[in-house]
C-alpha cells in the first residue's frame, strides 16, 4: 500500500487563457500531475464544470483542496476505482455540479499518473492494468482538425471540424503526411482567399474561411488530399457539432432553414462525393432517431459527442437505437477516469468504436494519448498541428507507439 500524502489543485491557463485547474497527487515518489480542459460547444448532460460568477475556478480548486483532499488522503494511491468512488459519493450529483467535473477529472487523472510513476511505468501500462477493453486498432488514426468553423471559428461555416485523417498505423508516417497536407491547405486557402486568411488559426489550429458553403471545407481538403499525392490514402472526417446551430426545432446555416430530413440528404450526398470517414454529431443532441435514420442509410460511422456525452447509460440507448457505430470518449465530460474505462469498455463489447477526444480548451497535458493508445482505440482527436497544446499530443502517441519495437 502505498498512501496518497497530499493533493494540491493550483489555477493554470488553457489555451484560450481562461483560467483552468491544474492538480497535483502526491504519494511518496507517486507525484502526478493532470491540467484539465475545457469545452466550448458542450453537451447538456455533460458532466458541469464548476466556474465562479467572474469565470475563474476558485471554487473547484477550493472543493480539491478541502472537500476532496479531506476524504481521500491516507488512501491507496492503486485504489482508483475506490476512490473514484468515494469522490462520486462525497458530490452526490447526477452530474457533478457540487463539486465540479473539473475538479473531480483533475483528481481522478492526477491520481492515475502519481500511479503510473510510483510504479515506474508510462500511464498507458497502468492504464491496462486498470481496464480491459477491445482494441480497434495496433494504433488510433489521427484526427486532425484542419478547417474551423461552428463554435471553434469566426466563420460563417457552421460545421464545426473538418479533419484530415492520414490512412496509415504509422503514428511518424501520419504526421509526415500531416506536415504535406497543411502545407498544401495553407497554398490553397492562401491563394482563394489571401495570405492574411490563411495566417488565422481557430481554437483547434484549423484555418478559418470568411466564406463559402458547407461543401467548401469538403473541397478544399479534397483538393489538398489530392495535390500532397495523397488520394485513396488519407480520408476526410466532420464533427458537425449540430446542436450549436440547432434553433426551434430546425437547423440554421448562414440564414437558411434546414430539416432533419434535409440536413439527412446534404450527409448522404457529401458521403457520396468525398471520401469520409467518419460524422461526429450530425444532429442536435437528443434527436437519437434521426442519428439511426442516418446510420441506417449509410456505410460512413455516425460518431456520438454530445449526444453520449462519455456516459455509459447514455451510450447504452445509442446503440440499442442503432444511432452510431463510434463514440467520442472525453474524459471530462463524465468526470472520473473509472467512469470513462467503463463507458470504454461497454462501447467495445458491443462493437462501438472509441476516439478519444481532447477539447476546444486545452492545456499541454497528453494524457489523452495514452488512453487512446492504451486501449488501441479507432481513434485520437487532438485538433491541427499548428497550436502546440495539440501538437504535445500526437508527438506523445508516436513516442509511445515506438516504445518497444
Ligand atoms: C468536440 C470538441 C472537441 P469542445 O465537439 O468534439 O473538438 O469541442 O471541446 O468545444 O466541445
Ligand atoms: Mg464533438
Amino acid at each position: 500500500m502505498q498512501k496518497i500524502t497530499d493533493i494540491i489543485a493550483r489555477e493554470a491557463a488553457d489555451s484560450r487563457g481562461r483560467p483552468t485547474l491544474s492538480v497535483t497527487v502526491v504519494a511518496g515518489e507517486g507525484t502526478g500531475t493532470f491540467d484539465v480542459p475545457s469545452g466550448a460547444s458542450t453537451g447538456s448532460l455533460e458532466a458541469c464544470e464548476l466556474r465562479d460568477v467572474g469565470g475563474g475556478v476558485s471554487r473547484a480548486i477550493d472543493n480539491v483542496n478541502s472537500l476532496i483532499k479531506r476524504e481521500i488522503v491516507g488512501m491507496d494511491l492503486h485504489d482508483q476505482s475506490k476512490i473514484d468512488a468515494k469522490i462520486i459519493a462525497l458530490d452526490g450529483t447526477v452530474n457533478k455540479s457540487k463539486l465540479g467535473g473539473n475538479a473531480t477529472i483533475g483528481v481522478s487523472i492526477a491520481l492515475a499518473k502519481a500511479a503510473a510513476k510510483a510504479e515506474n511505468i508510462e500511464p498507458f501500462e497502468y492504464l491496462r492494468q486498470l481496464a480491459s477493453i477491445k482494441p480497434s486498432r495496433k494504433v488510433p488514426y489521427l484526427y486532425l482538425n484542419y478547417i474551423n468553423g461552428g463554435k471553434h471559428a469566426k466563420s460563417p461555416i457552421a460545421f464545426q471540424e473538418h479533419m484530415l485523417v492520414p490512412d496509415t498505423e504509422s503514428v511518424t508516417e501520419a504526421l509526415e503526411m500531416a506536415k504535406i497536407l497543411e502545407k498544401s491547405l495553407y497554398e490553397i486557402v492562401a491563394k482563394k482567399y489571401g495570405a492574411e486568411v490563411a495566417a488565422e488559426v481557430g481554437d483547434e489550429g484549423g484555418y478559418v474561411l470568411p466564406n463559402g458553403t458547407y461543401e467548401t471545407p469538403f473541397e478544399l481538403s479534397e483538393q489538398a488530399i489530392n495535390e500532397s499525392g495523397f488520394g485513396g490514402k488519407c480520408f476526410i472526417a466532420a464533427d458537425i457539432a449540430a446542436s450549436s446551430f440547432f434553433e426551434n426545432g430546425s437547423y440554421v446555416m448562414q440564414g437558411k432553414s434546414y430539416s432533419a430530413d434535409e440536413l439527412r440528404e446534404i450527409y448522404v450526398s457529401l458521403t457520396k462525393k468525398f471520401p469520409i470517414l467518419s460524422i461526429e454529431d450530425p444532429f442536435f443532441e437528443e434527436s437519437f432517431e434521426d442519428f439511426a435514420k442516418l446510420q441506417k442509410q449509410t456505410d460512413v460511422r455516425i460518431v456520438g459527442d454530445d449526444l453520449t456525452v462519455t456516459n455509459k447509460s447514455l451510450l447504452t440507448r445509442a446503440i440499442g437505437m442503432g444511432s452510431i457505430r463510434s463514440v467520442i470518449i472525453k474524459p471530462n465530460q463524465i468526470g472520473t477516469l473509472s467512469e470513462t474505462l467503463d463507458t470504454m469498455h461497454e462501447a467495445r463489447l458491443r462493437d462501438v468504436d472509441c476516439i478519444v477526444s481532447h477539447r476546444s480548451g486545452e492545456t499541454n497535458d497528453d494524457f489523452i494519448a495514452d488512453l487512446a493508445f492504451a486501449f488501441g482505440c479507432f481513434g485520437l482527436k487532438t485538433g491541427s498541428l499548428r497550436k502546440p497544446e495539440r501538437v504535445i499530443k500526437y508527438k506523445r502517441l508516436e513516442k509511445i507507439s515506438l516504445m518497444g519495437e
